[in-house]
């Protein structure tokens, strides 16, 4: 072949511009802002925006619709600590996420007004103090200033200190999206009555959530013989092979059933995904969803009203590659990109987020 025709060639120069200089007109909107403000594209750049996904980083959560705080806390997981160094390892992942997001075409960071509080400040070494109080505290005052919640664990005990802040605030008994290999509903164990495993029968035994408005999705494995207060209460359970038998719509169509179109908390366990993706947590199990599955599922949840959401249990001490870390940080912008599309339907109008 001879070589490419001049002509050809010019119509390609033509076509190469400067980094900065997208077509898409959101994209471009957002760099002439965010660039200017300090936020970066390249993953190993000084890092300006130390916060989840380079959110700017605020001690008070007055002015901000999305507030991002980490709960570095494993003292509730049972024979088995790391997952406090979580938070840590999300947000130095998430450099390598957004600010787009490629199946919604969206960019939170233009819809709202974002920050990370950083991580809950620990008054105590006691695990109900830090959940009772701490992270209470962290969720209540966040809410009181009119925000949404997406917090980053830490084990499943950090979750029951959020529920308690918001429900109080909102004054409310919320419906709950949980995916997760475990229901987490199981009796007291283990000397602490709120435990990484009985998180949701004490989150409904408080009130903080309506079992009878719960869906669990993904659920498996040898513990199962521990979750029957799920299905006593009224819980809908979900089970792995169930989302692969009848599929993500199925699924969502039966959550939508169930919770309907009250304030909807989602939580999210990463063990929910099968372990061949996820052994970076302190209860992996096999046969379990895939990223794409629960990709799919916070991407339906868009038709909830999600006043709060998290992630949890991520431990990167077992996680030798990464591989676990960089999935779950992928899934934690998901669930970023959904709070923000919330909040926008629920607000009609955007609110830009401002760095400086
Ligand atoms: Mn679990």
């Amino acid at each position: 072949m001879p070589k490419v025709s001049q002509e050809r060639l010019d119509r390609y120069r033509q076509l190469d511009t400067d980094a900065f200089a997208f077509k898409n007109n959101l994209v471009q909107q957002f760099f002439a802002r965010a660039a200017e403000q300090g936020y970066n594209l390249d993953p190993e750049a000084h890092h300006m925006h130390t916060g989840f996904f380079q959110a700017p980083h605020r001690t008070d959560p007055t002015g901000a619709d999305i507030a991002m705080f980490g709960s570095p806390c494993d003292l509730g997981a049972i024979g088995l600590a790391g997952t406090r160094h979580g938070p840590r390892a999300v947000r130095e992942r998430s450099r390598f996420f957004g600010p787009y997001n490629d199946a919604t075409g969206n960019i939170p960071f233009e819809q709202c007004q974002i920050v990370d509080l950083g991580d809950v400040n620990w008054s105590s070494a006691s695990l109900g103090v830090r959940i009772q109080d701490d992270i209470y505290q962290q969720a209540r005052d966040a809410a009181k200033a009119g925000a949404v919640t997406l917090s980053c664990g830490g084990e499943h005990t950090t979750s029951f200190g959020v529920l308690k802040g918001l429900s109080e605030v909102h004054n409310d008994s919320f419906s709950l999206i949980h995916v997760d290999a475990h229901s987490d509903t199981m009796a007291t164990w283990g000397g602490d009555s709120v435990n990484d495993g009985s998180v949701f029968r004490q989150a409904v035994l408080n009130g903080f959530i309506d079992p009878e408005r719960t869906v669990q999705i993904g659920i498996r494995g040898r513990s199962n013989i521990l979750w029957e207060f799920s299905h006593d209460s009224g819980m809908t359970v979900i089970s792995a092979d169930e989302v692969f038998e009848k599929g993500i719509d199925y699924v969502m169509d039966k959550a939508h059933e169930v919770a309907g179109k009250e304030k909807t908390y989602f939580s999210f366990d990463v063990d929910g995904l099968d372990s061949s993706y996820m052994m970076g947590t302190t209860g992996p199990e096999p046969f379990g969803l895939t990223p794409r599955q629960v990709r799919d599922i916070i991407l339906r949840s868009r038709e909830f009203d999600i006043i709060g959401a998290d992630m949890v249990e991520l431990n990167p001490n077992r996680d030798s590659n990464q591989m676990s870390t960089h999935v779950a940080t992928g899934l934690f912008f998901e669930l970023l990109s959904l709070l923000a599309d919330c909040w926008v339907t629920r607000n009609g109008r955007t609110n830009p987020t401002q760095w400086l």
